[in-house]
């Protein structure tokens, strides 16, 4: 079921417990910032979600509370992921689903990364 993205960050989200290593997770990358893993139901050849390390729900809690050196490091690791997999040549496409009308599941923010083939008009 979407999330109310305006809700409070909730402790226990799945993502949270991915960050503290409680659950596993397939993780390609991590900083200070960031932290990157496989998404598990993946929608293309390369699907990877970027989250911040910061207990954010959304991508709107995000840019409206980070830091701005959260919000420049969260930013590099993406796009350090993105070069790190390769598909800067053939391109990539970036989502952050926000709240209900979205689909946003999970309350922590997370931007996916998709590429390794060519991308229809919509994922996620
Ligand atoms: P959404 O933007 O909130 O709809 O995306 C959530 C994504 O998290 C979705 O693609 C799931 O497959 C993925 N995911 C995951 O990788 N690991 C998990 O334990 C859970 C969801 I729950």
């Amino acid at each position: 079921m979407p999330i109310d993205a305006t809700l409070p960050y909730d402790d226990n989200n799945i993502f949270a417990r991915i960050l503290r290593d409680e659950i596993p997770s397939q993780r390609v990358y991590e900083d200070d910032w960031a932290v990157a893993f496989h998404d598990i139901m993946p929608q293309a050849t390369t699907h990877i979600l970027v989250i911040p390390r910061g207990a954010y729900v959304s991508w709107d809690d995000f840019s409206a509370r980070a830091s701005a050196q959260e919000i420049a490091g969260f930013v590099r690791a993406v796009g350090h992921v993105a070069r790190e997999q390769g598909l800067v040549a053939s391109g990539y496409r970036l989502l952050a689903n926000t709240g209900r009308h979205s689909g946003q599941e999970v309350p922590h923010l997370h931007v996916h990364l998709f590429g390794g083939q060519p991308l229809g008009p919509m994922l996620a």
